[in-house]
């Protein structure tokens, strides 16, 4: 049996706007937060001790971290080198470096040799020595068209059917690894992918795209003992029988995870059957109060009640309330500021409700759940003006969708750059999961 601990989704550096300077430290409280549960995974692989731990990608928010970030990640890293516990890093979709000739950010572990540590920046299986025997790892980075397709087979094709080519090349390269496994040896598949049977929670709207989506049916294979998974930020176990897991992220990257439990997987792998259990981190609550004020008497007054100091107390806050117009004289913000004060950060976010535009778009109105490529359609059916780029505007969001709006940008400036040109906020590439 190998003892295995699974982390994925660590994102150190991310979520500073929801932090506050810590006076005695200088650094951000957020960032504290973040290296608290990476040390809290690592205290609790060396105090098993486990065989093996497994890193399912992104481990910043971008391939280029600031070196304190950088340092923090190694330095509780290192501790895994001092306990002699392997350790799998993959390349996660933020851990990759898009421009020039790319590379990962997890790739100087690789180039410094750091003893028992492997990182998965391509498919490839490795057997890994553990103190309870061996275990072959198969690693499968975070995926783009370049990987497994060249250019000139993706010109003139359809997003949809580039997709089916990297899913049939996805297919044929990971039986190669399969077909070359030794079968007595416990397997485990390490993939940051999005699968398509997950759930997305906030971060639903990703998978508009179906650009990378890859299906279950291509991981639930008896050759795998455990398929250790990251990418989705929020923990779910997709099959049992082999299990395929996500952990999750270790940490509220921001409110589209304020529901969701956070932590990493303890996983006993053997031969045919595997054991594992969620172990939750105390990780930072963040709360959202939204108040609709405007059909009370005493707006003031029903929304000091919102504010529970239980419920604030070291959280991160968000205070959403809707207002008229004519209330507004009776908000002293004052009192606000001095209740909220116990929260560990807060926003105050009030909303006119004699402001609130109409949209002038009905299907793009409030709760009409409308996904985003049919919310593009509709904005581009009503703008006669675009009509000549609306079909860039449509393969562009494709693209950003699908997160592979790089190679798409890094298409467009290869073309005559005098010509019209579509400029794309990649604000796409926020996106939690991602
Ligand atoms: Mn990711």
């Amino acid at each position: 049996m190998i003892k295995i601990l699974h982390l994925s989704d660590v994102h150190l550096g991310s979520g500073f706007s929801h932090g506050r300077l810590n006076p005695v430290s200088g650094l951000n409280t957020r960032f504290e937060d973040f290296v608290r549960s990476l040390s809290c995974c690592i205290d609790r692989a060396i105090a098993e001790p486990v065989d093996l731990v497994l890193f399912g990608g992104d481990a910043f928010p971008d391939a280029t971290p600031p070196p304190i970030v950088q340092e923090a990640f190694a330095n509780q890293f290192r501790r895994l080198v001092d306990a002699g516990i392997p350790t799998v890093l993959l390349v996660g979709n933020h851990d990759q470096h898009s421009q020039g000739q790319g590379g990962a950010s997890l790739c100087i572990y690789r180039t410094l040799g750091v003893p028992g540590f492997v990182v998965g920046d391509r498919l490839e299986t490795h057997r890994i020595q553990t103190q309870n025997g061996p275990v072959q790892v198969i690693t499968l980075p975070w995926l783009t068209r370049s990987t497994l397709l060249t250019r000139p087979e993706t010109e003139g094709v359809s997003l949809a059917d580039v997709n089916q080519l990297l899913i049939s090349r996805l297919v044929v390269a990971l039986e190669g690894e399969i077909r070359r496994l030794d079968a007595d040896v416990p397997t485990v598949l390490l993939a940051h992918l999005m699968i398509d049977t997950a759930h997305y929670g906030a971060e639903r709207f990703l998978a508009v795209g179906k650009g990378f989506t890859v299906p279950m049916s291509l991981l639930v294979r008896p050759c795998f003992d455990y398929v250790a998974l990251g990418h989705v930020h929020k923990h779910q176990i997709l099959c049992y029988q082999p299990p395929v897991v996500y952990p999750g992220s270790i940490e509220r990257v921001d409110f589209g995870e304020e529901h969701e439990d956070k932590g990493f997987m303890l996983v006993e792998v053997e031969r045919g059957q595997t054991r594992f259990q969620f172990c939750p981190l105390s990780v930072r609550s963040f709360r959202t109060l939204n108040v609709d004020l405007s059909g009370v008497e005493d707006p003031q007054s029903v929304l000091m009640q919102a504010i529970k100091p239980e419920v604030i107390q070291d959280a991160i806050v968000r205070l959403i309330y809707k207002i008229r117009a004519d209330q507004l004289d009776h908000i002293d913000t004052a009192p606000l500021h001095q209740s909220l004060s116990t929260a560990h950060s807060y926003t105050i976010h009030p909303e006119l409700v004699s402001q609130l535009a109409r949209p002038r778009l009905p299907e793009l109105g409030a709760g009409s759940g409308i996904a985003p490529l049919d919310a593009l359609q509709a904005y581009l059916t009503s703008r006669e003006d675009l009509k000549n780029i609306a079909d860039a505007m449509r393969e562009a969001a494709q693209s950003l969708l699908a997160a592979d709006g790089e190679a798409w940008l890094n298409s467009l400036s290869e073309e005559d750059t005098s010509k019209d040109q579509v400029v794309v906020e990649d604000k796409g590439t926020q996106l939690r999961l991602l």
